[in-house]
């Protein structure tokens, strides 16, 4: 039985699916992402891989097709673990075993994963699936369902959705309607009754401004947000740009680009003192903006979230009397000034970790109230069972003072505003909304609160990244030897210089940050910096050149 499921996977594999090339292709730190035409097969083998998986946990797995904010002709595909979370590290490593194997092989390769796991193939499996609007995310998504069908496992096809969506849905599925509804409808209701409940609680008006205006990255976020702007427009007014009718997917928009450009994106007019935002391409990232009269442009990225959640959640549990452990989790490239504010203005511990989502979602757990952003705009909240248990029970405490019941009540209800499984471009939007509003804050109240340390981040290339060795949450090198006593030196000549060099986990590159008190002094820091790598690590190509 087991057998003739076996060898049709490989039969159809070989009709349908064939392994074109011999390329290496690995599951990195985003799941697999190349050209979409480079995929079918890799996306065909998922779906079997999705079974199984599912047969291991006895739960619904979810499988995502995106290539979030990269180019349209580009794609990609990621699975979900149970709890909404990304997939374990020794299944990243099967997964990408299973992409690379001839396919003549992947019948023996199956039946060896299946003994080695101890796979029940006698027991029930379940997909959740969805895709973003690339072109190539159809013809994806039906390969995927083939290496489902073909392994006699059930599936759900959402269709379109954000990432997030999805990793919500499949935690839905797998917490017994405990974590919420796994619809469109239910996510939507959750996420915004919480917000109108938060809305309609403040009574002061200050500085805040309920109307943004939002740059969909022409992607799959703009047709999620004409949908929740149904619950929620008479509190939060929302002018949409780039939404796909026209413009290309991530062209010249999106939060990758205005993040790591630093201006604002085309498509979208820019009028002085307004309060702008920008989504990825799936909806996992977002990046707030604004200009000045004089037309000097302001980005509120990962960092600045990170801060004005972080201190409002502190606030918001001192208000309860609850005794709960807060924590922020930034990595290397969180602005030292970012940094400090936290530290010493908010009394909030960080922990530092490499980059990478699951790197920061992992730390985050250890604290009640768990604060994650990357610089990038990835991020959110998580809450221990512990602390839900405490907040709840104070709600219903009446023994409490009222003040401290009503404190909890917020709390509970900004749990639900938030998607624990993963950033969420949506749920953080509403989340940074409802903090400034009731802080009573503009935007430019939010920039006030520190001022970022320059900083220049540059890339080098050289023969073999994999020279460079990291520890300390990558914030210092091991190999190759006398680098890092080389970059301590050379900082040590900087006002606040601080610099590290990290190779990427997404490009054969070689990433180098570096801040210090002036922009010129952190571009000449990171040249600097850059030349040692180039001399040490066995740069090729061009000398690295003073960016400024
Ligand atoms: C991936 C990561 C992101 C990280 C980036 C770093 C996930 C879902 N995404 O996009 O968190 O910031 O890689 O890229 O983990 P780099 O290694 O090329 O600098
Ligand atoms: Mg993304």
């Amino acid at each position: 039985m087991m057998d003739a499921v076996l060898q049709s996977a490989t039969r159809l594999a070989l009709e349908k699916f064939p392994r074109k090339s011999d390329k290496f292709i690995q599951y990195g730190t985003a799941g697999f992402r190349t050209k979409g035409v480079d995929l079918p097969h890799v996306i065909y083998r998922m779906g079997i891989l999705a079974v199984l998986r599912s047969k291991v946990k006895k739960a619904t797995i979810g499988v995502m097709i995106t290539a979030s904010h990269n180019p349209e002709a580009d794609n990609g595909v990621k699975l979900i673990d149970p709890m909404g979370e990304m997939l374990e590290a020794l299944w990243e490593d099967i997964a990408t075993r299973l992409a690379n194997v001839p396919d003549a092989d992947l019948a023996g390769m199956l039946s060896s994963l299946i003994e080695e796991e101890k796979i029940d193939m006698g027991q029930s499996a379940s997909v959740s699936f969805a895709r973003d609007t690339r072109p190539s995310s159809v013809p994806l998504a039906q390969a995927l369902q083939a290496g489902i069908e073909v392994m006699q496992g059930m599936f759900q096809d959402y269709g379109l959705l954000t990432t997030p969506q999805l990793h919500y849905m499949v935690r839905c599925k797998n917490s017994a309607g405990e974590y919420g509804k796994p619809t469109e409808e239910g996510y939507y209701e959750k996420l915004t009754s919480a917000f109108l409940k938060l809305h309609a609680q403040v009574t002061h008006t200050g500085r805040y401004s309920g109307s943004l205006h939002l740059d969909a990255a022409n992607g799959v976020g703009a047709m999620k947000i004409r949908e929740v702007e149904k619950y929620i427009e008479k509190a939060l007014t929302i002018s949409l740009y780039n939404d796909g009718s026209h413009g290309k997917l991530n062209d010249k928009c999106g939060a990758d680009y205005v993040k790591t450009g630093q201006c604002a994106p085309n498509g979208l007019p820019v009028k002085a003192g307004v309060k702008c935002a920008s989504f990825d391409g799936d909806a996992d990232r977002i990046v707030y903006f604004y200009v000045d009269d004089d037309g000097s442009f302001h980005l509120l990225d990962g960092d600045r979230m990170a801060t004005l959640v972080a201190g409002f959640f502190q606030g918001l549990i001192q208000s309860t009397g609850l005794d709960l452990k807060i924590g922020l989790v930034q990595t290397a490239y969180a602005n030292g000034s970012s940094t400090n504010y936290i530290t010493q203005q908010l009394k909030v511990p960080v922990a530092c970790v490499p980059t990478g989502v699951k790197h920061l979602h992992h730390k985050a757990q250890d604290f009640d109230v768990g604060v994650y952003f990357e610089a990038n705009g990835h991020g959110t909240v998580l809450f221990s069972d512990r602390a839900m248990e405490k907040v709840e029970g104070a709600v219903v405490n009446t023994g409490l003072p009222s003040e401290r019941r009503a404190a909890a009540d917020k709390l509970k209800t900004v749990i639900d505003l938030i998607n624990q499984t993963v950033g969420d471009a949506i749920s953080d939007m509403l989340l940074v909304e409802t903090v400034l509003n009731s802080q009573g804050w503009g935007i430019q109240d939010w920039k006030m609160c520190y001022t970022d340390l320059p900083n220049r981040q540059s890339k080098v290339t050289v023969k073999d990244r994999t020279v460079i060795q990291t520890t300390d949450a990558e914030r210092k090198t091991t190999s190759p030897p006398g680098l890092q006593e080389a970059i301590d030196k050379l900082v040590a000549v900087f006002n606040q210089g601080r610099s590290f060099v990290r190779p990427s986990g997404t490009e054969d590159i070689v990433r180098v940050y570096a801040e210090a008190d002036t922009q010129v002094n952190a571009d000449k820091l990171a040249y600097e910096v850059s030349l040692l790598v180039y001399q040490l690590a066995g740069g090729i190509g061009e000398e690295p050149k003073l960016i400024s």
